[in-house]
């Protein structure tokens, strides 16, 4: 039996007790056998969830790219990395073997130490998902640089405030994307971000679509000069176990964005292991994980575990939809694509376009099928068991977070039976918990509560940049001794979980996290408007959409309702991005509120889904009378 590669159901359930029962001879032994020291650590784990204060693998010494690259280099240098498929079908795709990985990536660091960046740097990195990105995120880690990816789909001002946070000292972005049949400027996005941020000394810009853009002198620079004058050899820099890896912004409910800190080595123990079982991963198999690398599940299972498993891992730059919704089945054909792991929010994009796309080409290649990012619903997992893995894949629904780091629920395909909308059973080594409104953990089968998790795992989030407290606050405080997720769950007659949804103020569009805050602060910068507030409804494909309630300050506003609504979606497009524009805006005299004045968004929550039959204890409302307005003028 292997510790490492689960392959029945009986040995996941000898490997899970023996990763609780002790959990540091569990973890020591799989660190041991599959990864590469520089030192091996003094201690494996030292906690504390009231601090909170995380150390796995203390005193270890390591650099994660060594894991990634060059340990394959022998064995397996020649196999294809990282296969980039761009967005023009027309354009070829690559094949950048390890080898060819090693020395981009060796280049790429030569050229951030040139330009400065040393160990404990933060860098910016605000790229389309073409290799320079891979690239680049590899080259910080080889030098010890803590990078901070942005999804390029956000704002100018989402940028800034990052930057800004992270106090990052150069950004790495290029001349513009391609997102279909359209190019977006990013140079100028960068350009109009970079007017806020006065820490960034460099910005280096890979040329992508050849458009004309402005350089500014002292400031920016070519990319691809630089890497061709730059030595092809880098050595790794000697990191500790605890080192920040990265930071990773993700939305919360108040203001401004977390930065969640990942550290190195338990990161890469847990996403390297996680990766093996969760997708099978075998030596001769093509790997695509569809998200971007701007979020958690294109860090850890598009970049470090797949390579850290000297995988293949597909790098796709387009949208499904383009040139037309057969696209991602073309390019699991093409490739032979044994593992395809994505969104239920694309899933029912394309289930939405009918079969005839998935029919016209040939899936047989698909072993493993994944989901992430939100509950998939009955019907989507349907349509993905029926047509994409012919009845033949297992599909692994997967519960984790930004802060969990790795997958955390989850079956393990041919191990665990797998069942419709659950995420199945905890990960090795993951101890969930569910609690109830006494904030006392629920035990049994048949129970719904909120989700924690009771003791630590390898690749937790340590902290939020520059704020331990918010961290502590966020996470740890709901529940004594324990980890909160914001996740509602159930627990059913033989222990498998379903995730329920967020519990707080996030909602989840199309597979983006947004916290509802940032957006209502944005519409009320709008001049007629006093106050807003923002819930999520279900929507066919986007799995929720945004419906916003505004008060504006004259009652009986006489101006177009439809050019306000105009307005207010372009501020909150300006600020922070399309993806938290508004399906439905409706203007009201007044919200609910609690005495303590804060909108009751459970009412909210209820007309929005037109569900307002029963709208719960409304005794602490301070304004009744303003409910039945609303539900009067419901969209
Ligand atoms: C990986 C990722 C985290 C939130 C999480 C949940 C939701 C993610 C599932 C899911 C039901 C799933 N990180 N979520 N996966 N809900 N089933 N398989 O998505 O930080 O961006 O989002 O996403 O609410 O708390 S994230």
């Amino acid at each position: 039996m292997s510790n490492y590669h689960i392959k029945h159901l009986e040995e996941y359930y000898q490997v899970y007790r023996k990763s609780v029962r002790n959990p540091e001879v569990f973890w020591a032994e799989i660190a041991e056998e599959h990864f590469m020291w520089r030192k091996k650590w003094d201690k494996v784990l030292s906690w504390d969830f009231s601090k909170p204060e995380i150390k796995w693998f203390e005193g270890a010494k390591l650099n994660i790219t060594e894991n990634c690259i060059d340990r394959h280099l022998y064995t397996r240098g020649d196999k294809t990395a990282i296969l980039f498929e761009p967005n023009n079908p027309n354009e070829e795709a690559q094949h950048i073997t390890y080898k060819q990985l090693h020395e981009r990536v060796c280049r790429f660091a030569s050229v951030l130490y040139e330009q400065g960046i040393r160990k404990g740097d933060r860098v910016c990195i605000y790229l389309p998902m073409i290799p320079e990105l891979a690239v680049a995120v590899l080259a910080c880690a080889r030098i010890g640089a803590i990078h901070s990816v942005v999804f390029a789909g956000f704002s100018a001002n989402a940028l800034a405030t990052r930057v800004n946070d992270a106090d990052c000292k150069m950004v790495i972005t290029s001349d513009g994307s391609y997102r279909g049949a359209k190019t977006i400027d990013l140079k100028g996005i960068v350009d109009e971000a970079l007017k806020q941020c006065s820490c960034v000394e460099t910005v280096l810009v890979a040329k992508r679509i050849n458009s004309k853009i402005n350089m500014k002198e002292g400031r920016d620079l070519w990319l691809q000069p630089l890497l061709d004058d730059a030595y092809h050899d880098f050595p790794p820099e000697e990191m500790n176990a605890e080192d920040p890896l990265f930071i990773l912004y993700t939305s919360g409910s108040t203001g401004q964005p977390k930065g969640m800190v990942h550290t190195t080595a338990g990161y890469m123990v847990y996403t390297a292991y996680t990766f093996k079982n969760v997708f099978q991963y075998r030596e001769e198999d093509v790997y695509w994980c569809t998200a971007d690398i701007g979020w958690i599940t294109g860090h850890s299972y598009i970049i470090y575990g797949p390579l850290c498993n000297g995988a293949t891992t597909v790098m796709f730059e387009g949208v499904p939809s383009y040139p037309d919704f057969s696209r991602f089945w073309q390019i699991v054909e093409k490739h032979k694509v044994n593992q395809f792991y994505t969104a239920p929010t694309a899933i029912r994009a394309l289930a939405k376009e009918g079969v005839s796309h998935v029919e016209k080409h040939d899936l047989s290649s698909i072993k493993v099928l994944g989901t992430v990012g939100e509950p998939i619903n009955e019907e989507a997992w349907h349509w993905y068991d029926d047509n994409v893995g012919k009845k033949k894949a297992p599909i692994v629904d997967t519960w984790w977070q930004t802060e969990t780091g790795g997958i955390m629920i989850t079956p393990i395909p041919f191990a665990t039976p797998t069942k419709p909308t659950y995420a199945t059973l905890p990960f090795i080594g993951i101890q969930p918990a569910l609690m109830d409104e006494n904030g006392e953990e629920i035990s049994g089968n048949q129970v719904d509560g909120r989700l924690c998790v009771k003791f630590p795992w390898p690749s937790i989030a340590r902290t939020i940049w520059g704020n331990h407290q918010r961290y502590k606050d966020t996470y740890f405080s709901a529940y004594e001794n324990k980890y909160f997720t914001g996740d509602g769950a159930l627990r059913d007659e033989v222990g498998y979980y379903r995730i329920t949804g967020r519990v707080d103020d996030v909602i989840i569009v199309s597979g983006h996290n947004l916290g509802t805050a940032p957006i209502e602060d944005t519409i009320n910068e709008h001049p007629a408007v006093v106050e807003s507030a923002i819930v999520g409804f279900p929507h066919d494909i986007k799995g929720s959409a945004l419906y916003g309630y505004v008060t504006l300050k004259e009652t009986g506003e006489t101006r177009n309702q439809d050019n306000l609504r105009k307005e207010i979606n372009q501020i909150i497009t300006e600020q922070i991005g399309p993806i938290a524009k508004l399906d439905k805006i409706q203007f009201t005299n007044g919200l609910p509120k609690t005495r303590s004045g804060k909108i009751m968004r459970r009412i909210l929550r209820k007309i929005a889904s037109n569900d307002t039959s029963n709208l719960g204890d409304t005794s602490t409302l301070l304004n009744p009378e303003v409910v039945q307005e609303i539900m009067d003028n419901a969209l």
